[in-house]
């Protein structure tokens, strides 16, 4: 089935230089970007993406780390995106994450692990709608489509 996900480069994976390698793995393995773009996250949208966890005890670490610098914040589609993404994203603490995956090759600690996806269809649709404005996705076809699927 034809998905959307949300997916984002973390404050360490854009200090540590990680934005094109990342994009270019989604881009390589033949998803398609709806939408991009930089951007400093404030504290009320923290806290609303990190809703689920509010009781935790790392919640304020959480929220003050991915609003500690710039994001890169994006929409892939594709077929089975969410769950296809969330396994080239990798374990989220990298020391369980599989070499080959994104944790797994370039994290080490759960409190850094450089980039988020979304965990399901409804929390993909909730995160895209959180960050972004129907106007800021675009629908097209790849011309190398009939190649992928
Ligand atoms: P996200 O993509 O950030 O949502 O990570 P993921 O879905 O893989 O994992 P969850 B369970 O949603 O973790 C959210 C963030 O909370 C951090 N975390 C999580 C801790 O610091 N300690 C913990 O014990 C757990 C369970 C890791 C995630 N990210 N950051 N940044
Ligand atoms: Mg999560």
């Amino acid at each position: 089935m034809m998905e959307k996900t949300f997916i984002m480069v973390k404050p360490d994976g854009v200090q540590r230089g990680l934005i094109g390698e990342i994009v270019s793995r989604f881009e390589k393995k033949g998803f398609v970007l709806a939408g991009a773009k930089l951007m400093q996250i404030s504290t009320e949208l923290a806290e609303e993406h990190y809703g689920e966890h509010k009781e935790r005890p790392f919640f304020g670490e959480l929220v003050d780390f991915i609003t500690s610098g710039p994001v890169f914040a994006m929409v892939w589609e594709g077929e089975d995106v969410v769950k296809t993404s969330r396994h080239m994203i990798g374990a989220t603490n990298p020391q369980e994450a599989n070499p080959g995956s994104i944790r797994g090759d370039y994290a080490v600690t759960v409190g850094k692990n450089i980039i988020h996806g979304s965990d399901s269809l409804e929390s993909a649709e909730r995160e895209i709608n959180l960050f972004f404005n129907g106007n800021e996705l675009v629908d097209y076809t790849r011309q190398d489509k009939t190649w992928i699927y």
